[in-house]
C-alpha cells in the first residue's frame, strides 16, 4: 500500500538516468514507470481481501469492495445475513424460515412487483386479475381489462 507518487523499478541498474526515466524515451532502454498512483492490486483475484463467504468480492482502482450475495443482507465483510431472494418490491421479507416475499394487499410474484389487477383491494393468489376476496366490492375476474 503507497500514497501518492509511485515509482516501481524495472530494470536492475545501480544508477539510473539522473534525470528522464519515461519510458518514451527513444534510445534509451526502460528504468522504471512513473505512477500518479500505484498500479492496481486485484485483491479479489489474488485472494488478498476479507470478504464475507456470503460476499461478493469487486476489485476497484487502489482497493476492493464487498458485497453480500443476493439473497443476503449485511456490510460484506462481518456479516452477511440471509434473507429473500428477491428483493420484496411492495412487500415485505418473511425472515426465518422461509424466506419469502409476503405481499402487501394487491400485489403478487416473487418479489411483489406484479399488480394484481385488483385495484389494491384483494389478494390475487389464483393470479393476476382474479381477485380471491371480496374486499370493497370488488370480486372474481376482471372484466374490463
Ligand atoms: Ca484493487
Amino acid at each position: 500500500m503507497c500514497s501518492g507518487n509511485c515509482s516501481v523499478l524495472l530494470g536492475d541498474t545501480p544508477s539510473p538516468p539522473s534525470s528522464s526515466m519515461t519510458s518514451h524515451d527513444p534510445g534509451h532502454s526502460v528504468w522504471s514507470w512513473a505512477y500518479a498512483q500505484c498500479p492496481d492490486v486485484d485483491e479479489c483475484s489474488l485472494g488478498q481481501h476479507d470478504c464475507h463467504p456470503d460476499a461478493a468480492c469487486l476489485n476497484t482502482p487502489g482497493s476492493y469492495l464487498c458485497a453480500c450475495k443476493k439473497g443476503y443482507i449485511g456490510d460484506g465483510k462481518t456479516f452477511c445475513e440471509r434473507t429473500c431472494f428477491e428483493d420484496c418490491v411492495h412487500g415485505r421479507c418473511s425472515g426465518p424460515p422461509d424466506f419469502q416475499c409476503e405481499c402487501e394487499l394487491g400485489w403478487t410474484g416473487s418479489d411483489c412487483q406484479e399488480d394484481c389487477g385488483c385495484f389494491g383491494h384483494s389478494t390475487c393468489y389464483q393470479g393476476v386479475g382474479t381477485c380471491d376476496h371480496c374486499q370493497d366490492l370488488t370480486d372474481g375476474k376482471i372484466v374490463n381489462s
